[in-house]
């Protein structure tokens, strides 16, 4: 299933499917602060990249290397099929009282700058934080749907934008939170385009 939002000229596209398989110029990882690699996304990513993913990050960072919360680093893609990985860390869910919502804003907006900055066209991100960092999904939706959005108005070479879900449950949230966006926003138009069903991704990390 494929949903897109028009955002001016450029467009911002809800997939179901696995991220490591997807071509674009730049996949974003789901990564930690010390860009040591883990499960979830970052787990698939390195797995599928190989290790010179994590050889490039020690290359540019150094041992010691720290990514704060809200912010992103860049790295080869090794054997992905992308040209950059882009490594955003997301915030842990505590219960909403701890900025958590800017922190998940500020992750998908530094990534977007990020790969702006290389000169992508596409970009593919997933859905930071909603895994192993707890944050529920109803409430990352509209947070991160309208980051995405935001960087397309704002884009220098971004034309795509891909938001790719691994899962069926929030597959049918972010749906509805694009719908609602794309309802009060005015910004572009709404297809839905039932045809295109990738079917394979699986229904658990
Ligand atoms: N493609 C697309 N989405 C995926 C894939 C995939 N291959 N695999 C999982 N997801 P998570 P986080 C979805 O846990 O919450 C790591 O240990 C998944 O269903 O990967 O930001 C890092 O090192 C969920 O909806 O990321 C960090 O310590 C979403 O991606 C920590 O986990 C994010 O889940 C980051 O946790």
């Amino acid at each position: 299933m494929t949903l897109e939002l028009a955002v001016g000229s450029r467009v911002l596209t809800l997939i179901k499917g696995d991220i490591t398989v997807l071509p674009v110029d730049v996949i974003v990882n789901a990564a930690n602060e010390s860009l040591s690699g883990g499960g979830g996304v970052d787990g698939a990513i390195h797995r599928a990249g190989g290790p010179q993913i994590m050889a490039d990050l020690q290359h540019r960072y150094g041992k010691r290397r720290q990514c704060p919360t809200g912010s992103a680093v860049v790295s080869d893609a090794g054997d992905l099929p992308a040209q950059w990985v882009v490594h955003a860390v997301g915030p842990r869910w505590r219960g909403g009282g701890f900025l958590e919502s800017d922190f998940l804003w500020s992750a998908y907006r530094s990534s977007f700058h990020l790969a702006d900055q290389l000169g992508a066209k596409t970009v593919s991100f997933p859905a930071l934080s909603t895994g192993i960092l707890g944050y529920p999904v109803e409430k990352a939706a509209p947070v991160i749907l309208n980051a995405i959005k935001e960087g397309l108005e704002g884009a220098g070479s971004i034309e795509r934008a891909n938001l790719v879900l691994f899962t069926g449950g929030p597959l049918a949230i972010f749906e509805s939170a694009l719908g609602e966006i794309a309802r009060s926003g005015g910004s572009g138009s709404y297809e839905a385009d039932p045809g295109q069903d990738d079917g394979g991704a699986g229904d658990d990390v």
